[in-house]
C-alpha cells in the first residue's frame, strides 16, 4: 500500500536523557509543531512524532554517576521530555521511548532484514569514540586531538563487533541527491552531505560488546552484543509507526514528510539513515529539515557557563505563545540563532503589545463605539496575495518570513486606522466610512488570526473568540475566504492578549 496522500508525518530527534530538556530541545519540537499545525490548516491528517533515545553508554554512565540503575534513571528523564510537550503546547500524536516494546521488536527486526540484505558482517576494529556523540571519530576530523564538538578527547576503543556496509551506498547516495536536490533543507547543508559523499562513506560499527556496555538492544541471535545506539535510534521513525508491529498502519505513514534536527546530527539522517533504509529495502524520507544551533546572548549553552536557559522559566513569564513566537521571528530557521532575554522583551512588547494586540484592541473597541459592538455591513477585500505569500513560505520552512508577511499585514492595518481616523468620521457622521473601515479591520484581525494559528494556537483563539468568531475547524478552506465575519454577529468585550510585563 503506498502512502496515504493527505497524510503528513512529521518527526523531531528522540532526545537523550541523560539531562534534562531545555530551550534547544524546545526549538526543534516548536518547529516541528508549527509544521504539524500548518498542514493540518491545509487539511491534511497529521502524524507528529517526538520522544526519547535511552540507551547507550552516555546514558549508561549517567545513571550511574547518579547511582540508579538505568531504567529508574530514564523512565524520570523521559517523562520531563514529556511533560516539557504539553507546557510548549506541542500537538505531537505519539511520543516514543526507545525502552518501549514496539521499537525494541521495530528495531530487531530492521537489524534482521538489513542482515539478510548482507549488509551486516562481523569484524575486530580499535577507534577514537566520544561518548558524547555515541559516534566513532577518524583523527583528521578531531581538532587538536579532541572532539568537535564535545570538547574533549575520544577514548580508544577496541572489540569485535558487527558492521554496516555503508560504503556499498554510497553510489546510491549520490544518485539519490542529484535526483532530489531538496532532500536537505536548507541548502547549504544538502552541499555539506554530498561533498562528504564524494569523499566517499566507510562502513561503521553498530554493536558494543555486552561486557562493554549492556545497556541496549540485543544484537538479534547473538546475545553477547547489543546494537549500537544510532543505529537503533534511527530506527524510531519507522518502529514508532508500527514496522514490525502493525504493517497497515506503516504503509499509510511512511515514508516520512520530514525529520527536523539541528546540524551535528544532520550526517546520521541525510546519509546513514537512508543507506539503512535502502538496505532494508524502505522509501527513504522526503525530506531532512536541518536548524542551526541556539547560542544564549552570544555564548554555546552550558552547564558549567550556568547559562543553560530553562523553558520553564520563559513560560512562566511571558507565556507560551510569545516564546513560539519569538523563536521563528528572531530567528530565521535553518540558521544559527542567539536567545536573550532582552530580545524577547523588546519583540514581546513592540510585534506583540503593540503592534498585534493593540491593533485588536483599538478595533473591537472602536466597534463597541461607532458600531454597538457589532459586525458592520460587509466590505469587499481581497487576500489572496497574501495567502499565496504565507503559504510559499510556510512550505519552505521559512517560517521568519512567513511571520513578516503577516506583521506587514498587522502593520497596514495600524496605518489603516492612522490614515481613516474612524473618530472623526463618526464625529463627522460619515457613518459608511467608519463601517467600511471597521469591516476591513475586523475581518483582516480574522485572517490574521488563523494565519498565527500554527505559531500561537493559544492567541489565534482568544482572538477568533474575541472577534466573534465562534466556528473554528483548523482548515483552510474554509477560514481564508474573505467574509467569513457576518455583519450583525455580536463582538465579545476586548481583552488584552499580551499584557503588560514589569
Ligand atoms: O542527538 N540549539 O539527542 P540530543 C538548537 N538522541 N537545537 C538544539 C540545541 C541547541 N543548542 N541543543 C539541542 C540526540 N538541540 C540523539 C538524536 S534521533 C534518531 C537521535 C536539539 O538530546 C536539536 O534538535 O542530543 C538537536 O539536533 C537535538 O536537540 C539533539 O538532541
Amino acid at each position: 500500500m503506498p502512502k496515504r496522500e493527505d497524510h503528513y508525518y512529521v518527526t523531531t530527534p528522540i532526545y537523550y536523557v541523560n539531562a534534562a530538556a531545555h530551550i534547544g530541545h524546545a526549538y526543534t519540537s516548536i518547529a516541528a509543531d508549527i509544521m504539524a499545525r500548518f498542514q493540518r490548516l491545509l487539511g491534511k491528517q497529521v502524524n507528529f512524532l517526538t520522544g526519547t533515545d535511552e540507551h547507550g553508554q552516555k546514558i549508561a554512565r549517567a545513571a550511574e554517576a547518579k547511582g540508579v540503575g538505568p531504567q529508574t534513571f530514564v523512565d524520570e528523564i523521559s517523562e520531563g521530555f514529556r511533560d516539557l510537550h504539553k507546557v510548549l503546547n506541542a500537538s505531537n500524536t505519539d511520543f516514543i521511548r526507545t525502552s518501549e516494546p514496539r521499537h525494541i521488536a521495530g528495531a530487531q527486526k530492521f537489524w534482521e532484514v538489513a542482515n539478510a540484505s548482507g549488509d551486516i558482517y562481523k569484524k575486530s576494529y580499535e577507534g577514537l569514540y566520544c561518548v558524547g556523540c555515541e559516534q566513532y571519530f577518524v583523527e583528521k576530523d578531531l581538532i587538536d586531538g579532541l572532539c568537535p564538538i564535545h570538547k574533549k578527547a575520544p577514548e580508544m576503543l577496541s572489540e569485535e563487533n558487527y558492521f554496516f556496509r555503508l560504503s556499498r551506498y554510497t553510489e546510491p547516495l549520490k544518485k539519490y541527491f542529484d535526483e532530489h536536490p531538496q532532500f536537505v533543507f536548507p541548502q547549504n547543508r544538502q552541499k555539506e552531505m554530498r561533498q562528504i559523499l564524494e569523499e566517499g562513506l566507510d562502513d561503521i560499527s553498530i554493536s558494543r560488546s555486552t561486557e562493554k556496555l549492556s545497556w541496549g538492544i540485543p544484537v538479534p541471535g547473538d546475545d553477547s552484543q547489543v546494537m549500537y545506539v544510532w543505529f537503533d535510534a534511527l530506527t524510531n521513525y519507522v518502529t514508532a509507526i508500527g514496522y514490525g508491529t502493525d504493517e497497515k498502519f506503516f504503509g499509510d505513514w511512511w515514508p516520512a514528510d520530514a525529520h527536523v534536527m539541528a546540524k551535528e546530527i544532520n550526517r546520521f539522517h541525510s546519509l546513514l539513515w537512508p543507506a539503512m533504509l535502502m538496505s532494508a529495502k524502505l522509501e527513504v524520507p522526503k525530506q531532512i529539515v536541518v536548524h542551526g544551533w541556539l547560542t544564549v546572548d552570544g555564548e554555546k549553552m552550558s552547564k558549567s557557563l550556568g547559562n543553560v536557559v530553562n523553558p520553564y522559566d520563559i513560560v512562566s513569564r511571558y507565556g507560551i505563545d510569545a516564546f513560539r513566537f519569538f523563536m521563528f521571528r528572531e530567528m530565521s530557521f535553518g540558521s544559527d540563532g542567539d536567545f536573550s532575554y532582552t530580545k524577547l522583551d523588546q519583540r514581546y512588547r513592540a510585534d506583540l503589545s503593540n503592534d498585534l494586540g493593540n491593533l485588536l484592541m483599538r478595533t473591537i473597541a472602536m466597534t463597541h463605539k461607532f458600531c454597538e459592538g457589532r459586525v458592520p455591513l460587509e466590505t469587499k477585500g481581497e487576500h489572496q496575495e497574501f495567502w499565496d505569500r504565507y503559504s510559499a513560505h510556510m512550505n519552505a520552512w521559512e517560517f521568519q518570513k512567513a511571520l513578516e508577511v503577516v506583521w506587514d499585514y498587522v502593520r497596514g492595518l495600524n496605518q489603516l486606522i492612522d490614515r481613516e481616523k474612524p473618530w472623526t468620521a463618526n464625529k463627522e457622521g460619515r457613518t459608511e466610512d467608519v463601517a467600511r473601515t471597521l469591516y476591513t479591520l475586523l475581518e483582516g484581525l480574522r485572517q490574521i488570526a488563523i494565519a498565527i494559528q500554527p505559531f500561537m494556537p493559544e492567541t489565534s483563539e482568544k482572538m477568533l473568540r474575541q472577534l466573534g468568531f465562534e466556528f473554528f475547524e483548523p482548515n483552510f478552506s474554509n477560514l481564508v475566504e474573505w467574509g467569513l465575519l457576518k455583519s450583525g454577529a455580536e463582538l465579545a468585550q476586548p481583552e488584552a492578549l499580551f499584557p503588560h510585563i514589569e
